[in-house]
C-alpha cells in the first residue's frame, strides 16, 4: 500500500461523469471507495444529472461533483482519482470518448498548479454546465481561482439546457 505526506486539511472539489455500464451504480461505488480512502472525507455530494455529450458523438452522460476534505496533496489525490478510475475499468482511449468513470480533480483549496499532467481549476470547468450546475448545488460560493469568480456566478455564464436532474435520485 502506498504511503502517502500528509499535508493539512484541505477541501478539493471533484466531478464524475460516466456515459457506458450502470452509470448510477457505478458512480456511487466511487464515491463509496473516495469514502473510504484514508486522507479523504466526503464532505457533500451533489444530485446526479442526465448530459448531453460534449465532444464525439456518444451516450448522454451521468454527472455530478462531490466536496471532499483532504490530508493528501492535490498529485496524490490526483493518483488515487487515476487508480480508481482503473479499478472501475477505464480504459484510456479517444480523448473526450464514452467512459465508465470519470474522475476530474476540479478545485483544491485556491491553488493554481499549471503543469503537463494537473491542472487546477480544471481548466474547462468554467465552459461546462454539466460540471457548474451539479457543483453550484454544493459549493455555490467557492472563488474559482483563475476567473476570481464565485461557482453561482460562472453558471450564469453557461447554456444548462442540455443538463437536466435525474429523476427518483
Ligand atoms: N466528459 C468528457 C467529454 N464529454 N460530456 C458530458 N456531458 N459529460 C462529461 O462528463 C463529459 C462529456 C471528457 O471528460
Ligand atoms: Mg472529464
Ligand atoms: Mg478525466
Amino acid at each position: 500500500m502506498a504511503s502517502y505526506t500528509y499535508v493539512k486539511p484541505t477541501r478539493s472539489a471533484l466531478a464524475l461523469g460516466s456515459n457506458i455500464g450502470d452509470s448510477q451504480a457505478i458512480l456511487e461505488a466511487a464515491i463509496e471507495t473516495l469514502a473510504q480512502t484514508p486522507g479523504i472525507l466526503l464532505e457533500a455530494r451533489s444530485n446526479w444529472y442526465q448530459t448531453k455529450a460534449v465532444g464525439p458523438p456518444q451516450p448522454d452522460y451521468l454527472n455530478g461533483c462531490v466536496t471532499l476534505h483532504v490530508e493528501i496533496q492535490a498529485q496524490q489525490l490526483l493518483e488515487i482519482l487515476l487508480k480508481i478510475e482503473q479499478q472501475f475499468g477505464r480504459v484510456r482511449q479517444e480523448r473526450w470518448g464514452p467512459r465508465t468513470l470519470d474522475l476530474d480533480l476540479l478545485l483544491y483549496d485556491d491553488l493554481i498548479v499549471d503543469t503537463p499532467n494537473l491542472q487546477i481549476p480544471h481548466p474547462r470547468m468554467r465552459d461546462r454546465a454539466f460540471v457548474l450546475l451539479p457543483l453550484a448545488e454544493i459549493a455555490p460560493d467557492w472563488i474559482e481561482p483563475v476567473s476570481g469568480c464565485v461557482i453561482k456566478e460562472l453558471l450564469k455564464e453557461v447554456d444548462s439546457s442540455d443538463v437536466h436532474l435525474l429523476m427518483g435520485n
